[in-house]
């Protein structure tokens, strides 16, 4: 589209204008106004505020007057999650999807073509979502289901210790932002009260001594009704009693994700460790870890440097699992 000064800006950069044009405003803003300020006639402002409103924006308008906004949408695009946003790389670049079988795969082959460090593939519903070991991941409307490209100077054997970083990350993201307990699943699920209400698919591509990409999939329960699963799960709207503002705590995982990145990049998961047994429920719980191998239980008595969970076997000798699939028991209490 061109303007009268001969530039040419997309349609989508217009309507981030108008936007943020009726949310600084303090009262209505005239078509007129918006027409002069954007430098495009008033009747492409109107077909802007159309598609506006077809994406969810609460828009009310008036001859006299001119456009209120009266709510913003409540579809996570990329100008809501960008907004406000205080991250330098992590979500600077976002593609949205009503629905895709999964973010994970679109994340991958962006990867594949080169898509930067902290390019985000967000969908309102995933078809084909995914968990770990080929299990389905529920994924209807109400929850945030996104992905990240992360391009860490690694060794692939640092992969499990980034996976835990990361699942650390999102719990504490879910803490600050809703100020529920959020408890870290080792290694990367996230528990309310017992209950998950956060996944992380960590997929990553490397050679032999050097990571590729990592794509790290969050699948959170934001507002969505667990109650009809045939699992044991729960959402954030089901704990807080009310629904939440995917926007804001898709901006907290974001910035979260990209401090526990670059602590993990530049200091290890040494520098972590601490923080991440205090938020951990696994440690200081009797578990069964599944492996390839068997299943093995006894207490989770800690987390190593790799990211390793440490398990006091019964008959006293302390094995560590860098994968596995962990069930908890009856918690010992070792924290106090
Ligand atoms: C996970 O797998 O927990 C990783 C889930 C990652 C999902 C995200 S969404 C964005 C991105 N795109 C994808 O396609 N995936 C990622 P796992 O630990 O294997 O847990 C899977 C198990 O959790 C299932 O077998 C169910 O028992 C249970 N489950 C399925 N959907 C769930 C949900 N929405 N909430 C809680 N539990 C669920």
């Amino acid at each position: 589209m061109g303007g009268p000064t001969g530039s040419v800006v997309s349609a989508e950069t217009l309507r981030d204008e108008i936007v943020n044009i009726l949310l600084e405003s303090e009262g209505p803003v005239s078509g007129e106004e918006i027409s002069r300020r954007l430098g495009v006639s008033r009747a492409a402002i109107w077909k802007h505020i159309k598609a506006l409103r077809a994406e969810g924006y609460e828009i009310q308008s008036s001859t006299k007057v001119g456009y209120t906004l009266a709510r913003l949408t409540d579809l996570l695009l990329p100008r809501e999650i960008t907004r406000g946003l205080s991250t330098r790389q992590i979500g600077r670049r976002v593609y949205h999807f009503d629905e895709t079988p999964s973010t994970n795969d679109v994340a991958k082959n962006l990867a594949r073509s080169g898509a930067p460090h902290g390019t985000v593939v967000v969908a309102e519903r995933q078809t084909g979502g995914r968990g770990r070991l080929g299990r389905a991941w529920q994924s209807p409307e109400g929850g945030i289901w996104m992905s990240i490209v992360l391009r860490p100077k690694i060794e692939p054997r640092m992969a499990a210790g980034l996976t835990l970083a990361l699942g650390y990350a999102v719990a504490r993201a879910v803490s600050l932002a809703c100020g529920l307990s959020a408890k870290l699943k080792w290694p990367n699920d996230v528990f309310i009260h017992g209950k998950k209400a956060v996944g992380v698919l960590t997929e990553i591509s490397a050679e032999m001594d050097s990571v590729n990409y990592v794509v790290a999939g969050i699948g959170i329960n934001a507002n969505v009704d667990v109650s009809g699963y045939e699992f044991t799960a729960t959402s954030l709207s089901a704990e807080l009693g009310r629904r939440i503002d995917r926007a804001a705590l898709a901006r907290a995982v974001l910035k979260e994700v990209e401090d526990a990145h670059e602590v993990f990049v530049s200091k290890g998961l040494v520098a972590m460790i601490s923080d991440i047994t205090r938020m951990s429920c696994t440690v200081g719980s009797r578990v069964e870890v599944k492996t390839p191998e068997g299943v093995r239980s006894g207490l989770a008595v800690g987390i190593d440097e790799d990211g390793a969970l440490l398990v006091k076997e019964d008959g006293g000798e302390v094995r560590r699992f860098l994968s596995g699939d962990v069930t908890i028991g009856s918690s010992q209490n070792l924290h106090q």
